[in-house]
């Protein structure tokens, strides 16, 4: 039996999960359909064929029609819809981040918690990519011994007028603030934030580029280099550096020309295609999931950590300083 979708947010990552529901996974049908933007809803719910609209997101969630729901709308809306789908009863899955503070996914957590299973899963499709799992696997294996420093790259061509200097770290900084996390299975202690020269391509509201330096609880140091007007393509760098070693992330597959002198390599302006095998088996990982009651995708708690990682990134982007994070125990429910 198909899972009936409800999908609130028809915007570009929303109508791609749903055409990957309907087209290209299994066991899931998109049935219904929120944006805040009616028209977009109605776009969409005409290109899929399958499913109608609602204006109103809650009843959507509500609907007896649905078994689960997909948030995909902006990210301050997200702590709503998932806090009004566990009171539902419902599977949902959220796109990055979980909310747009740790003291909202704090309260995903508790009423999770409350309801007694897990039925959040957050879209960080990047422990996903085949990439990502093999440097995962080279440290697990202590392929490079004891992991000392890494070195990470997050960029992207450009970003709309709209994307400011807070944004770069909730928005783009808050997958490596997960994926990190996930390939050390440590958290961090200390952050710090340093605005690098500023690009002639960035606007007045976005600091572009910088670079985050992390401590992790054993003394791992990670740089990472966020640039989000790199005018060249999107480009995801991650350098592992050990005391036996080097592990690095595999670069995507793409030809080698060699022509007129010179030899190039296509690389991709856009984000969406970078991970867009990832995308797929996490969607399914979460339709899997609702069919068996057994949620395993990142969690809410992942979404806390991170969200709580990127509370300190953006206290460090106003301090200058070296900012500390707070102790957390991972709850009995979340291990
Ligand atoms: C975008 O919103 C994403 O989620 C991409 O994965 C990220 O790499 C990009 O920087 C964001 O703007």
């Amino acid at each position: 039996m198909n899972i009936k979708i409800g999908l609130i947010g028809a915007g570009m990552i929303g109508s791609d999960h749903a055409f990957r529901i309907n087209d290209s996974l299994k066991g899931g049908i998109v049935k219904a359909i929120n944006d805040i933007n009616k028209e977009n809803a109605k776009r969409l719910s005409k290109e899929l064929g399958s499913a109608k609209v609602f204006e109103d997101p809650h009843e959507l969630i509500n609907s007896p029609e649905i078994n689960a729901v997909l948030v995909c709308s902006t990210g301050p809306t997200h702590e709503e819809f998932v806090l009004a789908s566990i009171a539902a009863g419902k599977y949902v899955f959220c796109e990055k981040p979980l909310a747009t503070s740790a003291i909202a996914c704090k309260k995903i957590i508790e009423a999770e918690m409350k309801f007694g299973k897990r039925l959040v899963q957050v879209g960080f499709m990047r422990r996903y990519d085949s990439g990502y799992q093999k440097l995962k696997k080279a440290i697990d294996d202590y392929k490079i011994g004891d992991v000392l420093i890494m070195h990470c790259v997050h960029r992207n061509s450009s970003v709309p007028e709209s994307y400011v200097t807070e944004m770069a770290v909730s928005d783009s900084l808050v997958h490596e603030l997960d994926a990190v996390r996930w390939l050390l299975k440590e958290d961090y202690v200390s952050a710090q934030m340093i605005l690098a020269k500023k690009t002639k391509y960035s606007h007045e509201k976005l600091h572009d580029p910088q670079i985050l330096l992390l401590e992790t609880e054993s003394g791992v140091r990670i740089d990472i280099e966020f640039f989000h007007n790199c005018q060249y393509g999107y480009d995801i760098q991650c350098e592992v550096v050990g005391s036996d070693g080097i592990a690095r992330l595999p670069e995507p597959e793409s030809l080698v020309i060699r022509k007129n002198a010179k030899k190039f390599t296509k690389i991709d302006p856009d984000w969406k295609n970078r991970f867009i095998d990832a995308y797929d088996i996490e969607l399914q990982e979460f339709l899997d999931g609702v069919s068996t009651g057994n949620i395993k995708g990142p969690s809410s708690w992942d979404g806390y950590t991170a969200a709580m990682a990127s509370d300190v990134c953006i206290k460090a982007q106003k301090s200058g300083a070296i900012e500390s994070f707070s102790i957390m125990q991972t709850p009995e429910f979340y291990k």
